[in-house]
C-alpha cells in the first residue's frame, strides 16, 4: 500500500506541474462519476452534500488501497505478480484520462509513470520484506543469530518509513499545487466572455471541403497544438492579473482583466502557425479568437520616435519580440481573452495571450501574458532569437496534403486529394498538385474564412494501379509561390513541398 501510495502521489505531483486540467486521480473520478448510475449520484449527493468529491475521493482511496495491498501479497509470493497487477492499473489509468474531454498527450502517461514508479517501490519494499522473512526463519529450522534478524527488519523498515515519508510530501505539494491550479480553473469557469463588439464573419459554407478525412477548418480547443517552454502550466489568478505597457512609451498604462473584457472586443478566425512545424507538420491551428485590438492598447500608451519592436513578456518569464509595426497596422492582432468561444484555456495562456495574424507563434503568440515592452531590435531580443531563431518570423505561405494520408493503400479509380494551404494575412489565391513530378494541375480552392486563416483544397484525379508521388503548392494572392526549396525549420520556417507517396492498387 505503501508502495502504491508512493507511486499515486508522483503521478499527481508531475500532474500538477504539467498538467493542471487532468491528473490521472481526477481521470478515474471523472470516469467513476461518469458511470454512476443518475440515482446513486442523486443518493450520494444527498448524502454526503458538498462532500461528494471527498467522498468519491475517499472511495476511491480504499479501492486502491485493497488493490495495492492485494498486490503486495501476489508480490511476496510470486516475483512480478503484484507488478503485473500494478501495471494493468497503471494502464487503466491511461484509459481513462484518454475518455477526458481535456485529454492531450502528456497526461496519457502520467498513470503509467505513476505505475512504474510503483513497481520499483513494490519491488524494493518485497524485497526487504522477504529478505527479513528469510533470515526469521531458515527452511532447516537452524536459528540465525539474533543481530541478522534485526538488521534485516531494520532494513525493510526503514524503506517503508522513507517510502511513506516521500509519498506524504510529495502528495501533499501535489495537493497544495493542484490547490492553486483548481483555483484559476475555477476562476476561469466562472468568466462569461463578453459579447464582441465587432463579431467573426461568419464562415462561408463552401469553406469546409467536405472531404472525409479532413481535420475540421476550426481546430477545437482540445486538439490545438500547445508549444511552449513552460515545465509547469503557469496558473495565472485573474483576479490580480495586470498587463503592463512599458519602455518608450509617452504614457505607462495598466490594464485589469476587467479593464480589458469592457473594452469593445473583436473576435476573429485566425490560423497560427510553429516556426518548428516540419512542411507537412501539425504544428499549426485555426481558432476564433475573441480580443483587444495590441493597436488601441499600444494607441493609449503613445509609442515613442524611434521604438520598433514590442517585447512581450509572460508570467514565467518567456518572452516575444514583435516588430511594432506589425501590433499597430491595420491587421486584427489581439490581445486575446477567448478561444473558440470560451476563455482561454490554462494551456493556452489563460488569461490573455496575444495572437497576431502572419507570424510565427515564437515571435507573437506569448502566452499567459504580462508585460508589454516598446523598444527597438537593436536593444532587446525575444527568447528565441539568442538561441539561434531568426529575429523576425514572418509566416512562410505553405501547403500540406490531408488525404490521403502518406503510404495508405488507395483504389484505382477517382481518387481525392485534399489539404490545406496558408498565407496568413495575403491569404491564397491558387493551389496546385503534381504527380510523379509532371505538370502541375490546379486544384478546387475552397473560400477562405479569411486571408489569416488556411483554405481547404481539393483535387479528384483518375488514377490506375501504380506508384505516385504527390507534392502540393500554393500561391499567395500575390501570386507568389510558395518556396520550393527544401529547407529544415531553423531559423525562420521550414520551405518545400509537402510530398506524399501513393500507392494505388486493386
Ligand atoms: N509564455 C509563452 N508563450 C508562448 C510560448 C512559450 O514558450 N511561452 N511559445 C510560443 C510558440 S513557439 C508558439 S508556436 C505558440 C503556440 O501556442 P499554442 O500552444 O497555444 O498553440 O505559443 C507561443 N507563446
Ligand atoms: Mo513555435
Amino acid at each position: 500500500m505503501v508502495a502504491v501510495a508512493g507511486g499515486v502521489a508522483a503521478g499527481e505531483l508531475l500532474a500538477g506541474f504539467a498538467s493542471p486540467s487532468l491528473s490521472p486521480l481526477s481521470a478515474v473520478g471523472g470516469v467513476v462519476i461518469d458511470a454512476v448510475p443518475p440515482g446513486v449520484k442523486d443518493w450520494a449527493i444527498s448524502l454526503f452534500g458538498t462532500a461528494d468529491k471527498a467522498a468519491l475521493l475517499a472511495g476511491m482511496a480504499l479501492v486502491i488501497a485493497g488493490l495495492a495491498a492485494l498486490a503486495g501479497v501476489l508480490e511476496l509470493r510470486r516475483r512480478f505478480s503484484g507488478a503485473v497487477l500494478v501495471g494493468i492499473f497503471g494502464l487503466a489509468g491511461a484509459a481513462a484520462v484518454l475518455t477526458r474531454s481535456q485529454v492531450t498527450q502528456v497526461p496519457v502517461v502520467l498513470p503509467l509513470l505513476a505505475a512504474a514508479a510503483a513497481v520499483v517501490l513494490l519491488r524494493l519494499l518485497v524485497g526487504r520484506l522477504a529478505a527479513w522473512e528469510g533470515t526469521a526463519s531458515t527452511p532447516d529450522g537452524e536459528s540465525t543469530p539474533d543481530a541478522t534478524v534485526a538488521r534485516s527488519r531494520r532494513s525493510f523498515l526503514q524503506a517503508l518509513a522513507g517510502t511513506a515519508a516521500a509519498a506524504g510530501v510529495a502528495g501533499l505539494l501535489a495537493g497544495i499545487w493542484r490547490g492553486a491550479a483548481n483555483a484559476v480553473s475555477e476562476a476561469r469557469a466562472r468568466i462569461t466572455l463578453p459579447t464582441p463588439a465587432s463579431p467573426a464573419p461568419p464562415i462561408p459554407a463552401a469553406a469546409e471541403s467536405g472531404v472525409a478525412g479532413m481535420p475540421p477548418l476550426v481546430t477545437p480547443n482540445r486538439d490545438f497544438y500547445r508549444i511552449d517552454t513552460a515545465l509547469t502550466v503557469p496558473a495565472v489568478n485573474p483576479d490580480t492579473w495586470l498587463l503592463k505597457v512599458t519602455g518608450m512609451v509617452a504614457r505607462e498604462v495598466q490594464l485589469s482583466l476587467a479593464d480589458l473584457m469592457a473594452k469593445p472586443l473583436t473576435e476573429r478566425h485566425i490560423t497560427i502557425a510553429c516556426v518548428s512545424n516540419n512542411v507537412g507538420g501539425d504544428l499549426i491551428g485555426n481558432a476564433r479568437w475573441l480580443g483587444w485590438p495590441v493597436r488601441d492598447l499600444l494607441a493609449l500608451a503613445g509609442p515613442q520616435p524611434g521604438s520598433d519592436m514590442v517585447l512581450s513578456r509572460s508570467t514565467d518569464g518567456w518572452t516575444a519580440g514583435t516588430p511594432l509595426e506589425v501590433l499597430t497596422d491595420n491587421r486584427d492582432a489581439l490581445l486575446a481573452v477567448g478561444m473558440n468561444g470560451e476563455p482561454l484555456p490554462l494551456e493556452h495562456g489563460f488569461p490573455v495571450r496575444l495572437v497576431v495574424p502572419g507570424l510565427y507563434g515564437y515571435v507573437s503568440a506569448t502566452k499567459w501574458l504580462t508585460e508589454l515592452k516598446v523598444t527597438r531590435f537593436a536593444d532587446d531580443a525575444g527568447y528565441w532569437t539568442p538561441r539561434g531563431w531568426s529575429e523576425r518570423g514572418p509566416i512562410k505561405t505553405s501547403s500540406r496534403i490531408d488525404v490521403p494520408r502518406s503510404g495508405r493503400p488507395v483504389s484505382p479509380g477517382t481518387v481525392v486529394f485534399a489539404g490545406v494551404a496558408w498565407a496568413q494575412h495575403t491569404g491564397i489565391g491558387k493551389v496546385e498538385v503534381r504527380l510523379n513530378r509532371g505538370p502541375w494541375r490546379e486544384a478546387e480552392l475552397a473560400p477562405g474564412i479569411s486571408a489569416d486563416t488556411w483554405y481547404q483544397w481539393k483535387l479528384a484525379v483518375d488514377l490506375s494501379p501504380g506508384q505516385y508521388e504527390v507534392q502540393v503548392r500554393a500561391s499567395d494572392m500575390n501570386g507568389r509561390p510558395q518556396d520550393e526549396t527544401s529547407r529544415p525549420p531553423a531559423p525562420d520556417g521550414a520551405t518545400g513541398f509537402h510530398t506524399v507517396r501513393v500507392d494505388v492498387k486493386s
